[in-house]
């Protein structure tokens, strides 16, 4: 017989077919139009083959514990060992180094995207564990965004317009007549929402979009970033320029007399700074589009032509995270806001700015006005945070100053590390000095499903189970509906769930009453979905069916706000609706950034020479992308078939233009390698008309494969080359999409990556007791 279990993932909801056992099918979520094809991806879940199957040691650490010799990460074998010593070892390990150098020297900020289940949340679980046993260093902010909050709570008083309530997409299908695109609007990005998803909207607005005939320009260096569908006009634009794009618009506007003073006066502060800047009052260069024509690739005379729709037309600006996660990634965000002040159109339904639209499935779309089910992580005892890609610099230099928002800080001397559901070997830019500074800790402990490039590298490995092998709800602020995720199959080899494991620990260390508050799984699931239930009535007289309902049927819908013109009564009345910002205003010429003097964040938007782009490379050199891959999340499922699909002769594929690929001697197919001064990887070329001459585009999350010493990585992983360097020394971002390469044909050995990396782990699995699978 067949059983229906409901099921949800980062990438949407489902219904798993479930006969002897087995998952013998997965059917798309009824009430979703836009399914992702990666729900089939998770039979492989299932698969022994990369799943981490017991409690393991290495041989080095068990022997030397603290003492070990750390280059033996990677590559020494590892120890089976029972749950009981592995958890004795670790809560060991906690009590150690928080007894000889503090809990700061204990990292948990275990940074990553692990299941979407919002029970079994494998880092959450981790830092209630940890506050309870006198905390942890923490991360700030996310690899996803920080350049972008950070300048959006400073200018715009909160984050808002970057986390899915800026205008919904639904006003800017009705209102919006000029629709001006940075970066993506892409249902391949779309697919995914942190947290899970129920249903997929954004192509239905962009239909919509189309249908209205929005004029839409799409300024990006890869044409498929928005479907072909909806007309849009293709501006390709070098890399990490789109500042000066905008600045260029802004300037056009302003010298022409057609910028909306009122506006500027009444809902915005320090806009002289910024007019003068665009005048060129105080470095000589007037902010015109014959001076974006140059930095941009983009023609003069149709940026003027757009300058004037952007004013005539009720225009909207949208800019994908893409562009913060580079260089000086505050500054498009904020040029961003101050061409949409310069407009006046901030307000008006359809008009004005905002982040991200696509980035994420649950961006524009309706959003949660109730409560998201969440597990607490409890008080914090300790205040130790770094800005979260800020990693390899805390454990090269502990001690070493670094400055963040405005405050000038230090880092921690870090001892222990605990990641428990993130792939930092998968997500931290340039891997081989992320590889250096990963000897410097005494002992790294991994939690996971799989024997990722991280587990592997660490001393302690421990198998959670996937979300497949226990049971758990998900849910966001985002989806307007919140999935159960029924127990499927019975979890393989030993693993065991989160919970089970924090809730281990937690009793070796003596807390675990006020961990699991004497719920179990079911009951700790019962729990979350009534808090949401019951302030979903209590507060919005908002019926969701009670738990047993919702558990049958596999979801509930949650209260959302369906349209929202975002700052509509700030626009009405500035006085009564102050932002929370220096001056209660939309700020462009900032009082704390003028006090912090940085160089590398003004006073006002501006643009500033990245430390690596088109306009400052020898004339070999392409400018790198890593965007998000197509047929999977990150590193997960990376050789199940939505991924394989995307990949040819088992590597990625490395996307670049015709004349770029003559130039070079490189045929579509081909196997090329790809390298600057911080690494090399081996990619099959895909020769494109839709990247830009100048670009090539790699997308993340094959799984780190650095193959022989000295040899390019196999796999087409891109942080082998991307850039180490914080956004600026006020947003300290992660900044992968800076960074050049060059590229040629590889005509050595090339060995199959995936065979590599089975061989390889068989290596490390090989001790006695050590035969697996
Ligand atoms: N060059 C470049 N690098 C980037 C980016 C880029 O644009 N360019 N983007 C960045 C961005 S935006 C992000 S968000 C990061 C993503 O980086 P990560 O979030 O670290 O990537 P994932 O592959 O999703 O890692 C999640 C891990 O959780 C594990 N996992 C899954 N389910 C469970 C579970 O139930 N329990 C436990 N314990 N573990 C589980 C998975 O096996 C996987 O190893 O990458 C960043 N890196
Ligand atoms: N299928 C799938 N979906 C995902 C993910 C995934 O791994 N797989 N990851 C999810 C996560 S964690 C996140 S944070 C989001 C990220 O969402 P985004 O940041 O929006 O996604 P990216 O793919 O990094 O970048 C989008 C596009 O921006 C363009 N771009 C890059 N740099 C520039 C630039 O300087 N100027 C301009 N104009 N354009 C530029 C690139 O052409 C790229 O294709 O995606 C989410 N969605
Ligand atoms: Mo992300």
């Amino acid at each position: 017989m067949i059983r229906r279990v409901p099921h949800c993932s980062h990438w949407g909801a489902y219904t798993l077919l479930v006969e002897d056992g087995r998952i013998v099918g997965v059917e798309p979520f009824a009430h979703d139009p836009a399914p992702s094809p990666v729900i089939q991806s998770v039979t492989d879940w299932a698969k022994p083959e990369r799943r981490i199957l017991r409690p393991m040691v290495r041989e080095g650490w068990l022997a030397s514990r603290e003492g070990s010799d750390r280059r033996g990460r990677g590559s020494e074998r590892f120890v089976p060992v029972s749950w009981d010593q592995a958890t004795d070892l670790i809560a060991g390990e906690i009590r150690r180094v928080s007894r000889d150098h503090g809990n700061a020297s204990i990292f948990a900020g275990s940074y990553g995207w692990t299941s979407c289940g919002r029970f079994h949340h494998a880092s959450t679980l981790l830092k209630r564990m940890m506050n309870l046993a006198g905390g942890y260093t923490g991360h700030v902010d996310t690899y996803s965004i920080a350049a972008g909050p950070v300048i959006l709570r400073h200018t715009l008083g909160d984050e808002r317009a970057c986390g899915g309530q800026s205008n919904t997409l639904d006003t800017i299908a009705e209102h919006s007549e000029t629709l001006l695109v940075f970066g993506a609007m892409s249902p391949r990005t779309a697919q995914s929402e942190a947290g899970g998803i129920g249903a997929h909207y954004l192509e239905g607005y962009l239909r919509r979009i189309a249908e209205r005939g929005v004029k839409v320009i799409h300024v990006s260096p890869y044409r498929e970033d928005l479907p072909d569908w909806t007309g849009a006009e293709w501006w390709p634009i070098r890399p990490n320029t789109d500042t000066a794009l905008m600045l260029g618009l802004a300037g056009e506007i302003v010298l022409a007399g057609r910028h909306d003073a009122g506006f500027l006066e009444r809902c915005t502060s320090g806009s002289d700074q910024l007019l003068a800047y665009l005048r060129g009052e105080d470095d000589g260069q007037a902010k015109t589009a014959d001076w974006a024509a140059a930095i941009t690739g983009i023609d003069a005379q149709t940026i003027r032509d757009l300058a004037r729709r952007l004013t005539d037309t009720r225009s909207m600006i949208t800019a994908s995270w893409a562009l913060q996660r580079a260089h000086h990634g505050e500054q498009p965000f904020w040029a961003a806001i101050a061409l949409a002040s310069i407009t006046g159109q901030i307000g008006l339904p359809g008009g004005g700015m905002g982040f991200g639209y696509g980035s994420l499935g649950g961006v524009g779309a309706p959003f949660v006005t109730g409560k998201s089910p969440a597990m607490s992580q409890g008080a914090r005892p300790i205040d130790s945070f770094i800005p979260v890609a800020r990693i390899s610099d805390m454990l090269l230099t502990p001690g070493g100053a670094y400055s963040y928002e405005g405050q000038d800080r230090t880092y921690p001397d870090i001892r222990l590390v605990y990641w428990a559901g993130g792939n930092p070997f998968h997500h931290h830019q340039d891997l081989n000095r992320l590889s250096e500074a990963w000897t410097r800790p005494e002992t790294i402990i991994v939690q996971d499903p799989m024997f990722t490039a991280t587990a592997r590298r660490a001393d302690i490995v421990l198998p959670a189970s996937t979300s497949l092998e226990r049971n758990d709800l998900s849910g966001n602020k985002r989806s307007d509906f919140i999935l159960a995720m029924a127990k499927a199959i019975e979890p393989l080899g030993e693993a065991r769930s989160d919970f089970d494991i924090f809730n281990a620990i937690a009793e070796k260390l003596g807390v675990a009453p006020a961990f699991n508050e004497g719920r179990d799984e079911m009951g700790w699931i019962r729990h979350l979905y009534t808090e949401s239930r019951d302030f979903a009535a209590q507060r919005l007289g908002h019926e969701m069916p009670d738990f047993d309902t919702f558990w049958a049927q596999g979801y509930a819908a949650c209260p959302v706000q369906r349209s929202h013109t975002y700052l509509a009564p700030y626009r009405a009345d500035p006085a009564a609706h102050p932002l929370n910002t220096e001056s209660g205003r939309i700020v462009l010429g900032s009082d704390t950034l003028a006090r912090l003097g940085y160089a590398d964040c003004r006073a006002h938007p501006a643009w500033i020479e990245p430390a690596e782009w088109l306009g400052g490379a020898a004339e070999d050199e392409l400018h790198l992308i890593s965007h998000q891959p197509n047929g999977r999340l990150h590193s997960q499922l990376e050789t199940a078939e939505a991924s394989l699909a995307d990949k040819r002769g088992g590597r990625e594929q490395v996307r670049l233009s015709p004349a770029d690929a003559a130039r070079r001697g490189i045929a579509d197919g081909a196997t090329v390698r790809l390298w600057n001064t911080r690494g090399a990887c081996l990619a099959t070329a895909c020769v494109t008309g839709a990247v830009a001459p100048g670009v090539a585009i790699l997308p993340t999350g094959a799984w780190f494969t650095p193959g022989t010493a000295g040899g390019p990585e196999l796999s087409g992983n891109p942080n082998v080359l991307t850039l180490d360097i914080g956004t600026s020394a006020f947003g300290q971002g992660c900044s992968a999409h800076t960074c050049l390469v060059r590229i040629e044909p590889f005509e050595g050995a090339a060995p199959d990556p995936a065979q590599t990396y089975q061989h390889e782990l068989a290596d490390i699995l090989s001790a006695p007791g050590g035969d697996l699978t």
